[in-house]
């Protein structure tokens, strides 16, 4: 019997569903970016900033911020009916550094977002992922008043190897997003693939 064209006759396709942290200093962007991507509402856990916190939040650049991330974002991306792309942002402060080591476990790879105007933010995060062998993707959130620089420059400047891929991207943007997150995925697919590669010498 020959299969109509309708959608009833398939089967569902059920899919693979991949865990992407997405990471970067305080105030990067990383809500943002969870929350114009996610096709579910994002699950968010942003505290005030308190007058107390001022000694500690660096607020330069993003003085209009009044909160933060305290445990993590949490959002959901269907990138293909087949893959489907579990979001988690991670806090920006130095002091939930603690909770890393949990959300990270199980991450197929990451984003670290990076604002020009503090790249030394982003170090940390960098480090981080590298440290532990768990692929990632560079994204320049592209702040307005921030200086452009070449995507050479950033490179240069972040001293990342050369398979690492570097994006400019605007974090409220959902298109500019999600191509973040493909180029994490890809980067990390391809490197996996070529760790199954049998060695020849
Ligand atoms: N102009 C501009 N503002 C942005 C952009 N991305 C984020 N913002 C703003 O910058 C501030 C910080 O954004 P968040 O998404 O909260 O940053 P975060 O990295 O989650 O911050 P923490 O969780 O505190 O580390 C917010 O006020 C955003 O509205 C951007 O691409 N351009
Ligand atoms: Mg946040």
């Amino acid at each position: 019997m020959a299969f109509g064209r309708s959608s009833r006759n398939r089967r569902p396709v059920e899919p693979v569903t991949l865990k992407i942290l997405v990471a970067g200093g305080f105030g990067v962007g990383k809500t943002t970016l969870v929350g114009a991507v996610s096709e579910i509402r994002p699950l968010r856990t942003e505290e005030t900033l308190s007058e107390a916190g001022r000694p500690v939040d660096d607020l330069d650049g993003v003085e209009a911020k009044t909160t933060t991330t305290v445990a993590m974002d949490f959002g959901r991306i269907t990138l293909r009916e087949d893959l489907v792309l579990y979001l988690f942002g991670t806090p920006g402060q130095d002091r939930f550094w603690f909770l890393w080591d949990e959300l990270a476990q199980g991450a197929l790879g990451a984003v670290v977002l990076a604002d020009t105007r503090r790249l030394e933010d982003c170090f940390a995060a960098i480090d981080y992922f590298e440290r532990r062998g768990i692929p990632f993707a560079v994204a320049v959130n592209c702040f307005e008043g921030a200086d452009r620089f070449p995507t050479a420059t950033v490179r240069a400047a972040l001293d990342l190897d050369p398979e690492v891929p570097l994006l400019m991207c605007d974090a409220r943007d959902r298109s500019s997003a999600r191509d973040v997150l493909v180029a994490v995925v890809e980067h990390a697919l391809a490197r996996a693939d070529r760790q199954r590669e049998p060695v020849t010498t």
